[in-house]
């Protein structure tokens, strides 16, 4: 019995001090694939975009999180949304390059990135991956450290996310 009770006890400890205990989040977001007009220098163009945002919207996660990204083409050109620098560790299907990991997005279609951010952190930049489309279609992932942890140098006095474009 005294054994028995030990061994419980353990499995308790074990539990309670892994870091599988803590709980990942999920984090959703929903990108529209739409045509919007902007002015630049004068000179009004139509250009694919995500929820009509030039650049896109930012993906924020946690190391360990999971990330689902609904993405909805109303769009006239087929698309496919690749996590570039994303180590996708067994959810490969999430890559997004077109013709190799899934078929094209069809215009007025859905398809669902559900991938999760392990062992990773740091920015890294989403983008379409068919066509000439990541010109306009691209936008910043940020993966903090988990809950707890911090960055592995000091803290900054302030935060922006910077993106070049061509
Ligand atoms: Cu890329």
């Amino acid at each position: 019995m005294a054994s028995l009770f030990f061994f419980l006890a353990l499995v308790v400890s074990l539990l309670s001090s892994s870091p599988i205990a803590t709980e990942a989040a999920v984090k959703r977001y929903k990108f529209e694939i739409v045509v919007k007009n902007v002015s630049r220098l004068c000179h009004a163009k139509p250009i694919v975009t995500v929820n009509g945002r030039f650049p896109g919207p930012t993906i924020y996660a946690r190391a360990g999180d999971r990330v689902v990204v609904n993405v909805t083409n109303h769009a006239q050109y087929n698309i496919s949304i690749h996590w570039h620098g994303l180590k996708q560790f067994r959810n490969g299907w999430a890559d997004g390059p077109a013709y190799i990991t899934q078929c094209p997005i069809q215009s007025g279609s859905s398809y669902v990135y559900d991938f999760n951010v392990t062992g990773q952190r740091g920015t890294l930049w989403w983008h379409a991956h068919i066509l000439w489309l990541r010109a306009t279609v691209h936008g910043a992932i940020v993966i903090m450290p988990e809950e707890g942890q911090s960055f592995p140098f000091p803290q900054p006095h302030g935060e922006a996310e910077i993106i070049l474009g061509a």
